[in-house]
């Protein structure tokens, strides 16, 4: 056991454990070789919808609190869910929002920015500038001058980097993930052979491959890169690694072996599905009543159903695919699934 929440102080903002689900029909339809399972971050919390923000939210927020600031600060693309989970925790903690939402997205629905992910940010009451900038999960002007103006016009702003990923707390929320998940598979009665991840910003996976990596399973976190700049995700990936398992004191290296990140899906580019993401959402809605999305979790589906197909797995193993969440930015692609 990790015991993050005996070491950091955690706000609670998530329902609890999340549920592990079987994907009956979607493992027959694969042939039965292999059991799917899918662990339901997306089903996380109450705040608009959740998802994997909200866990890392919760070890930022005591932090935010105990330095008196007054506005969350943070950045991602015009569709982020990341933003929108922040601005949902600033309302329900009191504090004020501030988002940075650049075009990291080249794509074109003319609804792209009014609905989903963005529209519950405004309902929520963020304050969100739209900027012209491309995709780049690194630290960026536009995020420095919006802390900039907070402070100038007298706020305290608390900065979130780009997926709560990059911050020395970023690692925590999901460093407990996998304890979570032993203690799951102790009451199903199974072990999971492999763990399916969407990486970006890359903190989710980093501190999955920590827990997981208590009982030699570091390495079979299979990372599925949306980012479409793999190396800098992998490199981020094995920085929060190192530095959660340094700050939790587990005297442990981590090495780029350890980051599996398999880098075939994020084609044609961040944010854009190709027709075989498409193909994924639609078949796991369509066997499981499962929605997932084209920026995110469309395209782990879409790499966790093409290594099952190509017989990458074991027969017999057990595998569990991480839902992230996601699902709102779908209503940014309304042309392109009009017919569903
Ligand atoms: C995101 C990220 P990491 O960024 O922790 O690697 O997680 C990838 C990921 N699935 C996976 C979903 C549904 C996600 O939202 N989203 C970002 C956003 O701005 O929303 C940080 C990119």
């Amino acid at each position: 056991m990790l015991n993050v929440e005996q070491k950091f102080p955690r706000y609670p903002l998530t329902f609890g454990p999340t549920p592990i689900e079987k994907l009956e029909r979607l493992s027959r339809h694969l042939g039965g070789e292999v059991e799917i399972y899918a662990k339901r971050e997306d089903c996380n919390s109450g705040l608009a919808f959740g998802g994997n923000k909200v866990r890392k939210l919760e070890y930022m927020v005591p932090d935010a609190i105990a330095q008196n600031c007054d506005t969350l600060v943070t950045i991602g693309g015009v569709q982020s869910n990341h933003t929108r989970q922040v601005a949902a925790v600033a309302a329900k903690i009191g504090m004020k929002c501030r988002l940075v939402q650049e075009s990291w997205v080249p794509f074109n629905d003319a609804v792209y920015d009014r609905v989903g992910n963005i529209l519950m940010s405004r309902v929520m009451g963020a304050q969100i500038e739209l900027v012209d900038e491309g995709f780049d999960i690194g630290v960026r002007e536009s995020w420095e001058r919006a802390l900039e103006d907070v402070k100038e016009k007298g706020g305290k702003p608390y900065a979130i980097p780009a997926g709560a990923s990059d911050h020395p707390l970023g690692g925590l929320g999901f460093a407990g993930f996998a304890d979570e998940v032993r203690q799951q598979e102790a009451e199903l009665g199974l072990t999971f052979d492999y763990i399916i991840v969407c990486s970006v910003t890359g903190s989710t996976q980093a501190c999955m491959i920590v827990g997981f990596a208590a009982d030699g399973r570091a390495q079979k976190v299979i990372g599925i890169d949306a980012s479409g700049t793999p190396e800098q995700t992998r490199a981020q990936v094995l920085k929060i690694a190192q530095n959660t398992a340094d700050k939790l004191e587990l005297g442990q290296e981590f090495t780029l072996d350890d980051v599996v990140l398999n880098t075939d899906y994020a084609y044609p580019a961040y944010g854009v599905p190709s027709d075989e993401t498409n193909d994924a959402i639609r078949l796991s809605a369509r066997l499981e009543g499962m929605m997932t999305d084209p920026v995110y979790e469309g395209k782990s589906m879409q790499g966790m159903i093409d290594l099952v197909r190509k017989g990458h797995f074991a027969k017999g193993s057990n595998i569990l695919y991480a839902h992230l969440g996601g699902v709102p930015a779908i209503n940014g692609y309304s042309y392109l699934y009009r017919n569903g």
